[in-house]
């Protein structure tokens, strides 16, 4: 595995794979790896002939109280990591790579109104510094596939949004959530949790699930669902930012006449925010 840190070589060595004819496919993460980025590269590697992944904590989707500075960097394990799960090319920019202007000075790409909503209304900015990072990344590497995880669904939503809003010639693959024993979705923010906090954790997923039973024996009284299922976390010492049940294709508050939906829930536990959301039906 070859590892650079600037656009330059990167646009060399994907330039010289494409003379090849070969495919190129991309992975951006921040690092802190864990099964669930290893499972965005099986994919990938599925489908494509090389596979490039980045790691950068983007300063720019953190807000001013969050933990940009405390977010986990493990580059070494990261490293070797990648190494075995075969990845061709490991890109590390440095910010003065990515925003040579700094981070009020440059451009950057805005999604309207999905931003907003869920965790935008609760991160302001946040996916403003999402869409910006994911578009200048897709511009540097030209992948013909980039793969997302289900686990970050608003996210991924933002992503197609700002790919086809913009015309961007790249195929977005997205993978389902990979998961702890207990239910709990793995997230390099699970360090946050204390031992006492973590077995609590896995709660989250019971809370979608236990919405999920709701919905699939044809209740639709959404809002006493979402109230059942905060009680539920909040009695176990969970902080809920939204628990929410939406339209999966547009992310709009669901409707008694729909049949899909998308089970959505952000909440803090100690100084861990938890994110997770579940499809139902499922599949
Ligand atoms: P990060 O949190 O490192 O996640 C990188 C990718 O891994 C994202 O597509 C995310 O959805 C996926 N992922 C994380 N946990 C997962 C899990 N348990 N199962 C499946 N996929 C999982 O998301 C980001 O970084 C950043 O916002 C980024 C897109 C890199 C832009 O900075």
């Amino acid at each position: 595995m070859l590892t650079i840190d600037s656009i330059a070589s990167l646009r060399k060595i994907v330039g010289q794979w494409r003379g090849q004819g070969e495919s190129v496919g991309f992975v951006p993460t921040m690092g802190n790896l864990h099964e669930g980025h290893l499972k965005l590269v099986e994919e990938a590697k599925k489908h494509i002939d090389r596979v490039v992944v980045s790691i950068f904590v983007n300063p720019l989707q953190f807000g001013p109280t969050e933990d940009f500075s405390a977010y986990p960097r493990t580059p070494s394990e990261d490293a070797s990591m990648l190494g075995i799960c075969g990845v061709d090319l490991l890109y590390l920019p440095a910010t003065n790579e990515i925003y040579p202007e700094g981070l009020e000075g440059g451009v950057y790409v805005e999604v309207p109104n999905i931003s907003d909503e869920l965790c935008g209304f609760f991160r302001p900015g946040h996916f403003r510094g999402v869409a910006t990072i994911v578009c200048k990344l897709l511009n540097q590497v030209q992948p013909d596939l980039a793969v997302f995880g289900q686990k970050d669904y608003q996210q991924l939503m933002v992503i197609q949004r700002l790919v086809s809003g913009l015309n961007m010639p790249v195929k977005i693959m997205s993978v389902p959530t990979v998961r702890e024993l207990d239910g709990l979705a793995k997230s390099s923010r699970n360090v946050y949790l204390s031992e006492d906090e973590r077995p609590n954790a896995a709660m989250i997923f019971k809370s979608l699930n236990l919405a999920a039973d709701r919905l699939n024996s044809g209740s639709r009284d959404f809002d006493l669902i979402v109230e059942e299922q905060t009680t539920f976390l909040t009695r176990l010492g969970f902080r809920v930012d939204y628990f929410s049940i939406r339209n999966p294709d547009n992310l709009q508050l669901s409707h008694e006449s729909e049949r899909r939906f998308v089970i959505l829930v952000a909440a803090h536990l100690g100084r861990a925010r938890l994110i997770d959301n579940l499809c139902c039906p499922s599949g």
